[in-house]
């Protein structure tokens, strides 16, 4: 079945997608449901890109609709002040300064109640390291876009077996290249690419951390 809010988005139709948010929000559409559509779409700006049928200023059009997205969902997130007890340090990977799906994920976090420590883009996995001894962190989330910094990941995961951290921090990653392989390449935990299966892997380790208590 054709996705009107998906093609609106590929389609950079700024205009129609911001409607077709704000009606779907109005239809009772949640919001995961809403940001996988227009996940989808810039998926296919990305080919597009690939392709050459777009330029770069198509990406950062995307760009501009996706944050008028977040800003019409924004009010409609529900939240649940209640404080989990555990910390998450989350950043995009060294080389890459794509956060658009990894602010969406803090945002969608931070109103589920947990304490996120965002260290922002282009963290190497040193200052990775660092933030999870300074927080105490148990979950560290990672957020990759461009795939030839894949590799960074496996050296923030060699540096936590180093420091001694390693079975005490859940390793999470999370963007469009990722999948089984880049899990077990990188020794991470866990992988999502969506709304849906990041914020499921989110309350699994809550429920194994709180067993552990
Ligand atoms: C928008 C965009 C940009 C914007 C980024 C703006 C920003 N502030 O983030 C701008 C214009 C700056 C940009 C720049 C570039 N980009 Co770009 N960009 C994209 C595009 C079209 C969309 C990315 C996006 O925001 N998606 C929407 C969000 C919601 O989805 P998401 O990021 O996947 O996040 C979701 C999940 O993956 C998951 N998730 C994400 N992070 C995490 C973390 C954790 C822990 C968890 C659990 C889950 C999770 O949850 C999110 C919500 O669903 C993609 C295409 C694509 N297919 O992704 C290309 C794409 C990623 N870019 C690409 C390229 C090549 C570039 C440039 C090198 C272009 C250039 N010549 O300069 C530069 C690189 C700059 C750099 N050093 O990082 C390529 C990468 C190719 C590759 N395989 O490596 C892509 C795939 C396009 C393509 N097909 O060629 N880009």
């Amino acid at each position: 079945m054709k996705d009107e809010l998906q093609i609106a988005m590929a389609d950079l139709d700024e205009e129609r997608t911001l409607m077709l948010v704000e009606e779907r929000v109005k239809a009772g559409y949640s919001s995961g449901e809403i940001i996988e559509s227009c996940r989808r779409g810039v998926e296919v700006v990305g080919e597009k890109y690939s392709d050459s049928h777009y330029y770069l200023s198509d990406l950062i059009m995307s760009e501009e609709i996706l944050k008028g997205v977040m800003r019409i969902l924004e009010p409609y997130i529900p939240t649940n002040g209640a404080v989990k007890g555990l910390s998450i340090v989350m950043g995009t990977i060294e080389g890459d300064i794509h956060d658009l799906g990894k602010n969406i994920i803090i945002y969608l976090l931070r109103s589920s109640g947990y304490q996120v420590h965002d260290l922002g883009v282009d963290v190497t996995p040193e200052r990775f390291i660092q933030a999870v001894n300074e927080t105490k962190a148990s979950i560290l989330g990672i957020s990759v876009l461009l795939s030839f910094c894949i590799g960074s990941i496996k050296k923030v995961v060699d540096l936590l077996v180093d420091a001694g951290l390693r079975d005490k921090v859940k390793v999470v990653v999370g963007g469009y290249p990722v999948n089984q392989e880049v899990k077990e390449f990188t020794g991470a935990d866990f992988y999502a690419n969506d709304v849906t299966e990041a914020m499921k892997i989110y309350r699994e380790i809550l429920e194994i951390k709180e067993n552990l208590v």
